[in-house]
């Protein structure tokens, strides 16, 4: 049964955290729906039996019959579009959507919308800290933390939302006041058909957009202006007009804008030149906004990155170890080997592997070549990693993180860093990337 009788009926796909989200916002508006999971016991059905008793819920493989009762469906971003059963309810004429077009249909503030490969979590972070310091009512969220739709509130002033690849495929309309895609990498090639295909769904963002926010130095990263979008840029290069960058003056770089030097980029608590590149994004974000420099710079200089991001765990006999579980693609591990291995004085020993969500490695193979001492590898796809770094470093297999700390504490020498950053997935061994680097980091306290 539905939960209340209307013209209208939208079916929630997925019934995990943003398919929760949904069916709040459903209910409180009082638009009738039901939900359907393919999971036999999806994460949030004793939550929805508790609060929301009598709505109908469908669990196991997806019936189209009962799919086309509905004219909207809400799919979960966890769900490929490709499903059979959803393309047939597309062909018999059911709109497929999702909860960020139906958040961006119901928000009156503006929404700073922020995509890419990598670092989408930082810069979202950071934007929104911004906007706090600025004094804004600020909501932050979508792919991370709490889900879009329960961020919105008539008393926002402002929504700084992380948006991934799958919510912006089910996403027409998203009418940003500024929206950017920070970097474009291989990611998710196990739901995409290509490069081409993936990028083509981050683009979506721009999709009404008032600004935008180009990365110069990734080509990828720039959408096809319409007449009236104005466009910023960031890079690490020295800035022009509309433009956030660093300058060098008497061997002191700085993040700048335009022609004015804002602050001196050792100031950043966070490390290497990937989080440089993080703070011009979202000066960029928050200046398009309206965001003072001196709220936004002081947010900069206090913010001291998220946890499983390059976080710094222990020094120990010389050695530093680091935790970068949240690298779970390879542009990700890319950027945290050629960063860290730069700022050290040794070699990285480098645990890598896990669910390679069909990436292509082969990227890695010169950056370890230079900057690493050893590899220990687990995970699903170790061996598509050894092949891939073939003869450039010793390999050593291991089958649990416990192991590949052991190997890691004999194989390091003073002056080298630990470095975790898988370039794939986790869930192939883990609950999420949080819980790997979790146990990863107990087992480095747990050494001697
Ligand atoms: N699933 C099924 N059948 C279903 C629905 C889901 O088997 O009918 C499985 C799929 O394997 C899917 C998984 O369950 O991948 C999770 O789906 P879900 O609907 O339970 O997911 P949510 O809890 O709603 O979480 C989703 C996002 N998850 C994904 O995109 C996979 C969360 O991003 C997001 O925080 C949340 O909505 C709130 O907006 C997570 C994520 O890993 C953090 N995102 C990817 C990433 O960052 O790389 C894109
Ligand atoms: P996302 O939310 O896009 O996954 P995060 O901010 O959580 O982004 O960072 C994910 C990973 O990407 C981390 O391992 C981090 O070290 C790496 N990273 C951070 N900034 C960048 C960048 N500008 N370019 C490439 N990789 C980055």
């Amino acid at each position: 049964m539905s939960l209340i009788a209307s013209d209208h009926f939208r079916i929630v796909v997925g019934l995990g955290k943003s398919g929760m989200s949904l069916v709040r916002f459903l209910a409180s508006r009082g638009i009738a729906f039901a939900v359907a999971d393919t999971r036999e016991n999806p994460p949030e059905l004793a939550t929805l039996r508790r609060d929301y008793p009598l709505v109908e819920v469908r669990c196991g493989e997806l019936d189209v019959d009962f799919l086309c009762r509905a004219d909207e469906l809400y799919v979960s971003p966890g769900l490929a579009l490709a499903t059979p059963a959803l393309q047939q309810a597309a062909a018999r004429g059911v709109k497929l959507s999702g909860d960020i077009e139906l958040f961006a249909r119901n928000a009156k503030a503006p929404i700073v919308a922020i995509s890419g490969s990598n670092a989408k979590s930082t810069v979202t972070t950071l934007v929104g800290e911004m906007a706090a310091a600025a004094g804004k009512r600020v909501a932050v969220g979508g792919n991370l933390g709490t889900p879009a739709l329960d961020l919105l509130s008539d008393d926002v002033e402002l929504y700084v939302l992380e948006l991934s690849s799958f919510q912006l495929e089910t996403t027409d309309q998203l009418n940003a006041e500024v929206a950017t895609v920070l970097n474009i990498s291989e990611d998710h090639m196990d739901r995409y058909s290509g490069l081409p295909a993936y990028h083509l769904a981050k683009h979506r963002i721009f999709r009404g957009a008032r600004q935008v926010v180009v990365n110069r130095q990734d080509a990828l990263s720039r959408p096809l202006l319409t007449e009236g979008q104005t466009c910023w840029t960031f890079g690490l290069n020295t800035p022009d007009f509309r433009a956030f960058g660093l300058r060098e003056e008497n061997g002191e770089k700085f993040l700048a804008f335009e022609f004015q030097n804002l602050m001196p980029a050792r100031e950043l608590k966070v490390r290497g030149a990937h989080n440089q590149s993080n703070a011009l994004a979202a000066l960029a974000l928050g200046h398009a906004v309206g965001l003072p420099f001196d709220a936004m710079l002081s947010s900069l200089r206090s913010f001291t990155g998220l946890a499983h991001r390059c976080q710094w765990l222990r020094e120990r006999d010389g050695v530093n170890w680091y935790d970068d579980s949240k690298a779970t693609n390879v542009g990700a591990a890319l950027a945290a080997i050629k960063g860290l291995g730069a700022d050290i004085d040794g070699k990285l020993v480098l645990v890598a592997g896990g669910d390679g969500k069909g990436a292509d490695f082969s990227a890695l193979r010169a950056p370890v070549a230079t900057h690493c001492r050893a590899v220990v590898l687990l995970g699903r796809d170790a061996e598509l990693l050894a092949q891939a770094l073939g003869d450039s470093v010793p390999l050593i297999r291991v089958k649990t993180l416990d192991e590949a700390v052991q190997q890691c504490a004999v194989l390091a020498r003073p002056g080298d860093a630990v470095l975790l950053s898988p370039a794939c997935a986790s869930l192939d061994m883990f609950k999420n990337f949080e819980e790997r680097g979790r146990l990863f980091a107990q087992a480095v306290e747990g050494l001697s």
